[in-house]
């Protein structure tokens, strides 16, 4: 067995022990120790913690699971980055830890770069998310050696590759922050982004929202057929804060009966 496939054996075992097989929450118990891990690892950053108890908070509105809006704006990603000419996928540290196989295939599946780019930004986690995607069958990852920058953001955040990011015309860029997808808009880019919270900046900046989890979205991305029709994202936004409404009126009325 090589050191690489050993590793893997290692995380695999680690992430899986000690979750009863019967436990209600087993799945996103399992979702939260990959990031543990990934902490562990150097590639999640501590905040990639707190951000992901703030998107469970909002998947558990949204009954943890995949509706028709997002499945709507996940076609309609799927087209926009089929039709793309130069799509790139951002990988932060929570989508390293959290889909690492999933999104090398989405990469393959749309014939896309991938570009490691943080928000808490390290030249050692960049190398590390790089290692751990090539693990996870990753080929020519970029974003370790930066050669541009997107105008308007300050900090090393702002580094990007002139081949990958910078020249992308669609880019993916999910569990982003507001001022980053802001930028990229502004860059003329067409912007994607997977963000459990409807209300956020980045999910009202971006032409394309996908409301969901990531641990979901992505899978999804890989078998979806692209969208036939118009996608509004304003529109969909909407569907979407209407749809956890009406649940939560449902469940409130539940509760009464009870
Ligand atoms: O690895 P880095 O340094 O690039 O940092 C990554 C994080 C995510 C820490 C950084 O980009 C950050 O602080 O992001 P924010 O501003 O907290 O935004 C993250 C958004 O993703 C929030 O709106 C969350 O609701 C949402 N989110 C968290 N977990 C998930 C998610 N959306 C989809 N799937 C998830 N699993």
């Amino acid at each position: 067995m090589g050191a690489c496939t050993h590793l893997y054996t290692v995380v695999t075992y680690s992430i899986y022990m000690d979750i009863p097989e019967t436990h209600p929450r087993r799945a996103s118990l399992l979702t939260r120790n990959k990031l543990v891990d990934g902490v562990e690892r150097g590639i999640t950053s501590k905040a990639g913690l707190i951000a992901h108890g703030r998107g469970e908070a909002f998947d558990y509105l949204l009954g943890e699971r995949t509706g028709p809006v997002a499945e709507r704006a996940e076609r309609a990603a799927v087209k926009a980055m089929l039709e793309a000419d130069n799509p790139v996928i951002s990988v932060n540290g929570n989508v390293a830890a959290l889909v690492p196989r999933e999104i090398v295939k989405l990469g393959e599946r749309f014939k896309a770069k991938l570009e490691v780019n943080l928000f808490h930004r390290t030249d050692q986690r960049i190398g590390r998310i790089i290692e751990w995607l090539e693990l996870h069958g990753g080929k020519d990852i970029l974003g370790g050696e930066p050669d541009a920058r997107i105008p308007g953001l300050e900090h090393a955040r702002g580094l990007c590759t002139d081949e990958g990011i910078f020249h992308a015309d669609v880019v993916l860029v999910p569990l982003e922050d507001g001022d980053r997808a802001q930028a990229l808009s502004s860059m003329g880019k067409t912007v994607i982004t997977v963000d459990l919270n409807p209300l956020s900046r980045t999910a009202r900046t971006a032409d394309i929202t996908i409301v969901d989890n990531i641990v979901r979205a992505v899978p999804n991305m890989l078998e979806l057929e692209p969208l036939e029709d118009v996608f509004d994202n304003r529109e969909n936004l909407s569907e979407v804060v209407r749809y956890i409404s009406g649940r939560l009126e449902g469940i409130s009325r539940k509760i009464k009966d009870i």
